[in-house]
């Protein structure tokens, strides 16, 4: 019986944009009333909540309370009907702060550096892995490389809540941040979070992105071109601090998902450093170069599937399908080099796309032509046509669901939290070439699911809201004396395949998810989950700045 249970209310919990949709989820029996009350006590705004909706991944009946109209920034209680009152931000600038930390998450993730307390606060930890001599995996042995042979692979940021270091990964991350920069130049020109970088001439963002780069373009055998699939241990290392993982370390395996990721994005980053030759002198044709190379041993190799070694139990990032990586990575030597050929190799592979993640990169590619100069005329419009057809189809799931939010069940796979903000990231890009507010409204309303306008109420981004994840499955996190886990990372978010040992509290695809260390398959964070979260929350910021 509705009437007997307690309503809840979910807002997103870091806030609202004066302009933008302001959209609360309440549970109960629908057409409540409700209102917003100032720090007065003066009642600002009051409406009525809409009918009771079913939605599906959470299989619950919710109803939605609209203040959009309400624009005066400020802080507030929002009184739902039958409910507790719950605080409501409304402010320009409600997402600057938790920016900062989703993108300084990066630096805490940093392989072979001490963080300092200058920088890292209570974080503050020795140095680990700095990957100096690094073992050839037999898997990846070569003649001049042979078992054994030590490479060096320094920095990086560790892939997750685990040490190891994924080429394909790390690329749709250090890609995702490229894209940041080259949306949003002008915000990040003018925005410092305190790294040990912030008093050189670069942006923070360049100090940051190079930071991966230099150890990407170490995965790259000289030799051949190619690239190694990983850089990790043999097996996961226990829940302790990076300094006290030692176990050997090794490259496994060139594989094309490498070569083609890798080519992707040096020839992105090789546009982004044009800018920076007076700091960098020939970094910018340094990457284009290997880009190539690392195109052409994809080429010459085009179906090299990682297989995960006998003696190995790391991430695989095992991908059959290939056909993405190789359009995503001619898109970017298209525009890196302005060869046709390689925007022929593109146009080969034409077809709808849908949100990015690790293991579908097609999107990537159509972003950076959507906005290049170097593509016009028909071209261009059938780019655009692909962003704008798949934004479509979110545009329709957010009108129909019960909770103001894209997301379907089939959404709700091991990282759901990254594929919201990776559809956000789509439709955003729909709405830089149209201007179509729907698609604005689309981004929103998945930003706030991820900021706590959800079913299990978390603000689901560490140290960032009311009720936030606490046990993150991060093994800085877990292994540290300090409660509080690392701040600014994306929880991977609910997801009903419950591939680990712990027990969740429903199996409704949006409801499972367990804030607990033994649930990596709901609470890990990794760089690709943050990287559309430090994208959208840019986004939102340097809007409301122009
Ligand atoms: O795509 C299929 C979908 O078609 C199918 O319907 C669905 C049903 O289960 O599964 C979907 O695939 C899932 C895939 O993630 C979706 O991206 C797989 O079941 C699931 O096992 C797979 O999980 C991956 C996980 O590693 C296990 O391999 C995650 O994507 C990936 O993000 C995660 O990455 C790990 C690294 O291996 C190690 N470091 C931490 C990192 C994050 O947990
Ligand atoms: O900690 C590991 C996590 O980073 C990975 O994403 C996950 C899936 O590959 O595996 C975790 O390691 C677990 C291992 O697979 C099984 N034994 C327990 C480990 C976590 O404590």
């Amino acid at each position: 019986d509705p009437e007997s249970q307690p309503v809840s209310v979910q807002v997103n919990q870091l806030g609202y944009l004066p302009d933008g949709d302001k959209l609360a989820v309440s549970t109960g029996q629908g057409n409540q009333s409700f209102r917003l009350v100032s720090q007065e006590g003066e009642v600002i705004f009051t409406g009525f909540s809409s009918e009771l909706k079913f939605w599906e991944p959470a299989g619950e009946q919710v109803s939605l309370a609209d203040f959009s109209e309400l624009q005066q920034p400020g802080a507030y209680q929002l009184q739902v009907e039958g409910s507790d009152p719950i605080a409501v931000q409304i402010g320009e600038d409600v997402f600057e702060q938790i920016h900062d930390a989703a993108i300084k998450a990066y630096y805490f993730n940093r392989a072979s550096v001490q963080l300092t307390p200058e920088f890292a606060g209570a974080w503050a930890r020795p140095a680990g892995h700095p990957d100096d001599r690094v073992r050839v995996h037999a898997s990846a042995a070569s003649a001049e490389r042979p078992a054994g042979t030590e490479i060096a692979g320094p920095k990086g940021w560790y892939d997750a809540g685990d040490y190891n270091k994924y080429i394909v990964n790390s690329g749709v991350s250090t890609y995702t941040l490229l894209q940041a920069w080259n949306d949003f130049e002008d915000f990040y020109r003018q925005r410092h979070w305190q790294i040990p970088e912030s008093a050189n001439e670069l942006p923070d963002l360049i100090d940051e992105i190079l930071w991966n780069l230099e150890w990407m373009r170490a995965m790259q055998d000289p030799h051949d071109g190619g690239v190694y699939h990983k850089l990790t241990t043999l097996n996961f290392a226990a829940a302790v601090m990076p300094h006290e993982a030692t176990a050997q370390r090794y490259v496994v395996q060139k594989t094309t998902a490498a070569a083609l990721n890798y080519a992707a994005v040096m020839a992105s980053a090789s546009r982004v450093f044009e800018d920076f030759t007076q700091q960098h002198p020939g970094l910018a044709d340094d990457y284009r170069q290997s880009a190539e190379l690392a195109w052409q041993w994809a080429v010459e190799n085009p179906g090299v599937i990682y297989q995960q070694p006998e003696d190995v139990s790391t991430g695989a990032y095992g991908d059959q399908q290939l056909e993405d990586e190789f359009s995503w990575a001619a898109a970017e030597l298209y525009l890196a080099t302005g060869n046709a050929d390689y925007l022929q190799a593109f146009f080969a592979r034409d077809k709808e796309i849908k949100e990015a993640s690790w293991s579908h990169v097609a999107a990537l590619g159509y972003y950076s032509l959507a906005t290049s100069d170097s593509l016009s005329g028909e071209d261009k419009q059938r780019v655009i046509q692909r962003i704008v057809s798949a934004a479509d189809k979110m545009l329709a799931q957010h009108q129909q669901s019960a909770y103001g939010v894209a997301m379907v069940e089939e959404d709700f796979v091991w990282g759901s939290n990254g594929v919201a903000l990776n559809k956000a990231v789509l439709v955003y890009q729909a709405w830089q070439l149209s201007g179509e507010q729907g698609y604005l409204q689309v981004a929103q309303g998945l930003l706030d699911y991820v900021l706590g306008r959800n079913p299990t109420g978390y603000s689901y981004v560490t140290g960032y809201g009311h009720k936030t994840p606490m046990h993150i499955h991060h093994r800085q996190s877990e292994a540290d004396d300090i409660s509080e886990p690392v701040p600014g990372w994306l929880a991977g978010g609910p997801q009903p395949g419950w591939q680990d040992e712990c027990s969740y509290p429903s199996r409704l695809p949006a409801k499972s998810y367990v804030d607990d260390w033994c649930s990596y398959s709901t609470n890990e964070v990794t760089i690709n989950w943050n990287a559309p979260l430090v994208y959208l929350l840019a986004a939102f910021s340097s809007d409301s700045q122009q």
